[in-house]
């Protein structure tokens, strides 16, 4: 990351006096004092300074530094704050373990998202089921058991030198590497997550880049993340089709031997996978994978849907999740508690621009041009969606007929997107025309990136913290095609209208429609019937898994 240009672009803010020297902030805040002119307020600021010292050298001795990796990722903490200032807290006694979805007992301040996400939102509809509860509950006493340290990992360690392995071992793992953008790889470690529980694995993350700058420990009392001595981790980025111990290969090139059983497999579920790697998704092969000890899996997919097309999973997952098209609510509720940092720009974003608003809508532009833009029919899709579906109002463009309403509503538009051009496209027009309804209408942009950088912390950062400010509205506009969308629908709960994605840089018509539910969409299912062993619509075999509204031959859950 380039620490030098983030800085210069956040440093406090700069004018500058007499032509060339600029003066920062504090500085301005000094200058001011001493122009008024008494000694007395001087002397005042003198004495204020000297204590403000004081203190400053007390908190360096006694307080504990921000870690090292807090201060490459060169942004605040979030502050440990008492309930009666979070915004919008009616019930303080809230549900902060989420209807029992979280486990008590985590130390609250290292991970203040977990248990304060609830005073930002909206108590969601959707209760996990008490079937799913225990799951997560057993699953976390296996984490513990057989987590990275204890004997049964250190013995599981041991099977990895070998081809085949000799008896039953103690403990299974699936092995998630992390691999692509920060919405696909959400959204693939919530499905390896539901695949772990299913099979009565314990999953371990690879934390690549930035796993752990983003995430707190999900599970109680043992880490999530693979550790860094595990033997095959150099290997990670060069596993693809072609490697040996590929399931799909092996299938292809007919080396599978029933007889032992293998130490260890790769399961290729990228994007760009074949017909062999999709046989993951038949039962037949699911016995003979499920008993190889480690699994490791590189996808950029959502597949949860094609999970519930296998036979010896349906039942489990109709138990698991009654209401069917909560599986990433709940998971992503689960899973995904942003660390303090990030946690920091949630919050600070939050109660700075959208807490006071009547009503809060997210509007998430993503393009996928080679162009960056901002593109004019984008800006018309936005309009014409946001209005036709009555999510912000008209501006009447005879100024003079300005209509004025005693109390007026207070909409805060939160849009984000890599351009800065459509948000401030809509402020302008909100701000040079009065609204038809009298409603007053804020628009806030958190970032304007420019560009995907996925290998830079910070900018990670900044988009799990504006998926997570788009799960806190009360309506949402998101893109077509778009993973960093799903995630923000999925952990909010809502059912998003998508802008569908535009052929020939013209603005569709209809511009948007509405989701038929809130769960993401598997870009790149399989299409085969494994016992016929054909080909079939995977999309029409059972009502609650469909194609998808943005991708014709993706699957969701509905
Ligand atoms: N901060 C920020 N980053 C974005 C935005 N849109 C795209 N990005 C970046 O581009 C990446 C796109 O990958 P992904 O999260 O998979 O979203 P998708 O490409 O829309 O499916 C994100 O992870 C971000 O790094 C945005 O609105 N805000
Ligand atoms: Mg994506």
């Amino acid at each position: 990351m380039d620490q030098n240009s983030y800085r210069r672009r956040s440093s406090p803010i700069r004018t500058t006096t007499g032509g060339s020297k600029s003066v920062n902030f504090s500085e301005l805040l000094q200058m001011k004092y001493l122009s008024s002119g008494t000694m007395k307020l001087t002397r005042t600021f003198t004495t204020c300074l000297i204590v403000f010292s004081v203190l400053v050298a007390f908190s360096m001795i006694f307080h504990q530094h921000p870690s090292d990796s807090n201060r490459i990722m060169g942004f605040a903490e979030a502050r440990v704050l008492d309930a009666g200032v979070f915004p919008n807290v009616t019930n303080i006694n809230s549900d902060k373990l989420l209807g029992g979805l979280l486990a008590s007992g985590f130390d609250e301040d290292s991970c203040l998202s977990r248990y304060q996400s609830v005073h930002y939102r909206k108590p969601s509809p959707y209760k996990p089921s008490s079937y799913l509860i225990s799951k997560l509950r057993n699953y976390e006493k296996l984490h513990k058991r057989c987590g990275p340290g204890t004997e049964s990992y250190k013995k599981a360690l041991k099977q990895l030198d070998q081809e085949h392995i000799d008896g039953d071992g103690e403990c299974k793992y699936v092995v998630w590497i992390s691999f692509s953008g920060l919405g696909n790889r959400i959204l693939s470690l919530a499905s390896v997550f539901l695949y772990a529980l299913l099979t009565d694995r314990v999953l371990l993350v690879d934390r690549g880049k930035d796993m752990d700058d983003l995430f707190c420990e999900p599970f109680l009392g043992m880490s999530w993340l693979l550790p860094l001595d595990f033997p095959m981790t150099d290997q990670f980025d060069g596993l693809n089709q072609e490697s040996s111990r590929c399931y799909g290969y092996m299938v292809k090139n007919q080396v599978i031997d029933t007889e032992g059983t293998l130490s260890h497999l790769y399961l290729h579920l990228v994007h760009d996978y074949g017909d062999h790697d999709k046989m993951f998704f038949c039962e037949g092969d699911q016995t003979f994978i499920g008993k190889v000890p480690w699994l490791i899996v590189k996808t950029d997919n959502y597949f949860v849907p094609s999970l519930w097309l296998i036979p010896g999973f349906d039942d489990e997952l109709n138990k698991l999740f009654p209401q069917k098209a909560t599986v990433f609510h709940h998971l992503g509720r689960y899973l995904f508690h942003p660390t303090n940092q990030v946690w920091g720009l949630v919050t600070r974003y939050y109660e700075a621009y959208l807490s006071h608003a009547d009503e809060k809508i997210g509007i998430q532009v993503r393009v996928f041009d080679e162009d960056p833009g901002p593109f004019q029919h984008v800006m018309d899709q936005i309009s014409s969606c946001t209005q036709k579906e009555k999510l912000l109002p008209e501006v009447d463009t005879l100024v003079e007929r300005s209509r004025h309403v005693n109390t007026p509503k207070h909409k805060a538009v939160l849009v984000t997107s890599l351009s800065a051009g459509y948000a401030e496209n809509l402020k302008s027009m909100y701000w040079e025309y009065p609204t038809s309804t009298g409603e007053i209408i804020g628009v806030h942009q958190p970032s304007q990136e420019g560009y995907q950088q996925t290998e830079k912390k910070m900018h990670n950062g900044k988009a799990l913290a504006e998926m997570y400010l788009l799960s806190l509205t009360d309506n949402l506009v998101t893109s077509a095609w778009s993973t960093f969308g799903y995630v923000a629908q999925g952990l909010g709960g809502l059912k998003p209208w998508i802008l569908y994605r535009p052929e020939n840089r013209t603005t569709p018509d209809p511009s948007c429609g509405r989701a038929m539910s809130m769960e993401p969409c598997f870009h790149s299912p399989p299409f085969y019937d494994c016992k016929a062993k054909t080909g079939i619509d995977t999309g029409t075999l059972v009502p609650h898994v469909r194609h998808c509204e943005d991708i014709s031959w993706g699957l969701k859950l509905v």
